[in-house]
């Protein structure tokens, strides 16, 4: 009874398992006067613009599936130079060589700072066999850097992150079904990486043959246990497993790219010139390169940054502690402060 009368009262959520600590909650509109809490949201606004953010994008596929271009696509700039840049990724590379370059984006006075990492090599050879590895390795080192910078003494007040956000993976738009390489890449990255598989230059299949070798996939993804972006474990709410759900069944979104601009009853559109006529990039009824957009950028670049510090960059973190092979005297740490958690305070980094 009591109970509820506190309730009717605004005030509520007492902590029983925890006498020492009480805590109630108090409605918004049982306050007895503006306070200004919604004012944190334009603090966080005028800090986040002042100081940007990073985000580290990391593309695979075999050469010429139009990576470049659709990254570029993405960010509406040459993020990523394409393959027929003279001098560079002409020639087939014999092993997987990484390259990332760095550009700093401003759209409304909110700076990012994008990195797109290019896996140049991967899958271009006849025997593709542990062409996975230098990618792991690369990922590994990022977790690596950021984890030494975390447990200096004198950590840095905000430290670089170069760890990838996100992996896009380039399935080349065969209409059959995963190839023994996506599966072996995407069953080893998935635990390491949020990957976002996509069906490359996707106009080069019908919207049957489409749809068709979206299902075929979808099957091949869950009969090979395969963790694809976003998992369904780390949806935090019922709002956010709604509308998770509807991008998992809609994975992989097939995809156009493009570096043109064509005229389209009087407006100028991204598209790509087919025997069938002008593929609008950006149509929804065309191709899916705006889901993957708003995926990517609008709706879920917070969570991919926050499903890798917390998912795969703990798991790594925790790994390399539990192994106490980390050099601590180079530290100037000694193992005790760790397991008094002392080091661990790790900040959610924006
Ligand atoms: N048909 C088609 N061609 C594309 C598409 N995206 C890129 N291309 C072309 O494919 C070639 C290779 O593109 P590029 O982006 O350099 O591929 P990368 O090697 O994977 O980075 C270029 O001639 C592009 O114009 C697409 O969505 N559809
Ligand atoms: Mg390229």
């Amino acid at each position: 009874m009591e109970e509820e009368r506190e309730k009717e009262r605004g005030i509520m959520g007492h902590d029983r398992e925890d006498p020492g600590q009480q805590m109630s909650f108090i409605r918004g509109t049982d306050l007895f006067g503006y306070v200004g809490i919604e004012a944190v949201l334009d603090q966080m606004r005028r800090k986040t613009m002042k100081s940007g953010f990073e985000f580290n994008i990391m593309v695979v596929g075999q050469s010429g599936l139009g990576k470049s271009t659709l990254v570029n696509t993405l960010f509406k700039s040459k993020v990523s130079r394409k393959s027929c840049t003279p001098n560079y990724e002409e020639k087939i590379c014999k092993t997987v060589k990484l390259h990332s370059v760095s550009h700093m984006i401003e759209e409304k006075g909110v700076k990012m700072k994008l990195t797109v990492i290019d896996t140049p090599g991967f899958g271009d050879q006849i025997n593709n066999e542990n062409c996975w590895e230098p990618i792991v390795k690369y990922i590994n080192e990022q977790y690596e850097k950021y984890l030494r910078e975390e447990l200096h003494v004198n950590r840095k007040r905000r430290i670089p992150d170069s760890r990838v956000h996100c992996c896009i993976y380039f399935l080349p738009a065969t209409g059959h079904r995963l190839r023994p390489i996506d599966v072996e890449f995407m069953k080893r990255l998935g635990k390491i990486v949020s990957i976002v598989p996509v069906i490359a230059k996707a106009d080069t299949l019908t919207i049957e043959e489409r749809q068709e070798f979206k299902e075929r996939i979808r099957q091949d993804l869950a009969s090979n246990g395969i963790c694809i972006y976003p998992q369904k474990e780390y949806d935090e709410d019922q709002e956010e497993h709604a509308l998770n759900e509807k991008i998992r069944e809609s994975i992989p979104f097939a995809v156009v790219g493009t570096d043109k601009e064509h005229q389209v009853n009087g407006n100028k559109v991204l598209g790509r010139k087919t025997k069938w006529g002008i593929i609008e990039v950006e149509n929804v009824a065309h191709c899916e390169f705006s889901h993957l957009r708003d995926l990517l950028v609008r709706s879920h670049l917070q969570d991919l940054k926050e499903v890798t510090h917390n998912i795969h960059y703990e798991t790594y973190r925790v790994r390399r502690l539990n192994e106490s092979n980390v050099d601590f005297s180079v530290l100037g740490l000694t193992p005790w402060l760790l397991e008094n958690g002392t080091a661990d305070q790790s900040e959610s980094q924006l």
